[in-house]
């Protein structure tokens, strides 16, 4: 389909440029990831490339695995050289809706332990203001026992509504791999600054993290319709 080849454009086009020999690699989680990982490891295998990956996820823990790519953790690798990842929006600055596969938790502290942040997504993802195109919520990760107030108090000082993440393969709401609730926060005003917001929003207790990464990402790869890639930085 014309979003997967401009996925995989973006995803392939990204590992080109950035990765080289003796990184050490965040990998991101989500769809748009599986071709960067497919590309890492077409790339490993052809060049003899020495590097080590570290995941985001369960998700893209199995993918780094399965393509039997060398996985590192933060704890031996606390700096990384590049780390790469998908978005669900990103806007004019660059600034960042990530976490509707709800890994934004460990995909923030990668993001936040590497040189470079670099993502890359489809044509769709593409937009002005947070908000224009993705229509699901800003997500928050949030400890399961302290949803409801943390709803009550972004709904009340920050307005829109806020929406407890059910999971379809599963009985009851979405649990992160940390052991926590995601709710999307909905119908929230958009011509704010974000940056101030998402402190604000960090320093409600019972919030883990939220899916805003502002001023963190430093180059955009966009897949675009006709296969070409955008690039934005
Ligand atoms: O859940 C996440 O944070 C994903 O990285 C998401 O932001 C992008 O997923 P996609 O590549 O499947 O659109």
């Amino acid at each position: 389909s014309a979003i997967n080849d401009a996925k995989r454009a973006a995803a392939h086009k990204a590992v080109n440029e950035y990765v080289k020999n003796g990184f050490k690699v965040g990998v991101g989680s989500g769809s748009t990831i599986v071709y960067a990982i497919d590309r890492l490891a077409e790339r490993v295998h052809k060049e003899k490339l020495n590097i080590v990956c570290i995941p985001t996820s369960f998700q893209s823990r199995q993918l780094l695995i399965k393509n039997q790519l060398t996985v590192g953790e933060l704890e031996i690798y606390p700096q990384l050289d590049v780390c790469i990842d998908g978005a669900d929006e990103v806007d004019s600055n660059l600034n960042l809706i990530k976490g509707g596969g709800a890994c934004l938790l460990e995909e923030k502290i990668v993001a936040s332990c590497a040189k470079i942040f670099v993502i890359i997504a489809d044509y769709t993802k593409n937009s002005e203001k947070l908000g224009d195109k993705y229509k699901k919520g800003i997500p928050i990760e949030v400890v399961p026992m302290a949803y409801k107030p943390v709803k009550q108090v972004i709904e009340n000082r920050f307005g829109g509504d806020l929406e407890l993440r059910m999971a379809i393969a599963k009985a009851g709401p979405v649990v992160t791999d940390n052991g926590n609730f995601i709710l999307d926060w909905r119908n929230f005003k958009q011509d704010v600054d974000w940056d101030i917001i998402n402190k604000d929003i960090l320093q409600i207790p019972g919030v883990v993290e939220s899916g805003l990464f502002i001023g963190m990402a430093q180059k955009v790869y966009f897949g675009l319709e006709d296969g070409t890639v955008k690039e934005q930085e």
